[in-house]
């Protein structure tokens, strides 16, 4: 007798349209400035924003590899010239050594990174 009172209640009230706060951060996730942010604009920003981490992570790494290339340079010219005595050379020897095989490790690293990541990919 009474389920004829009986309306489910999504009809009775109409979907709200989600809607963006003022200047928000999502706003630019409307690639097509249509006013909608759809689920696929969603994951296209999210790829973007993935690609430009990595982007982000390979520039440094890349610099860190050329700080160590210029610090291995700068050091060598540095042992050469007479700002560093010949004995202070001699003792720091195996300190020296190491200091090498670290700086080279860090580009060794770099381009095994570069590899691993490109095929990957
Ligand atoms: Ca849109």
């Amino acid at each position: 007798m009474a389920s004829i009172f009986v309306v489910p209640i999504d009809e009775l009230v109409p979907m709200q349209q989600k809607k963006l706060e003022e200047l928000s951060k999502y706003e630019s996730y409307d690639l097509d400035h249509d006013g909608t942010v759809t689920d696929d604009e969603i994951s296209k920003s999210k790829e973007m924003t993935e690609l430009e981490l990595r982007e982000e992570k390979s520039h440094a790494q890349k610099q860190m590899s050329w700080t160590a290339i210029a610090s291995m340079v700068v050091f060598t010219l540095l042992l050469f010239t007479p700002l560093v005595s010949e004995s202070r050379v001699a003792a720091l020897a195996d300190l020296l050594g190491l200091f090498y095989v670290g700086q080279a490790s860090i580009v060794g690293f770099y381009f095994g990174a570069q590899a691993y990541m490109s095929r990957s990919r």
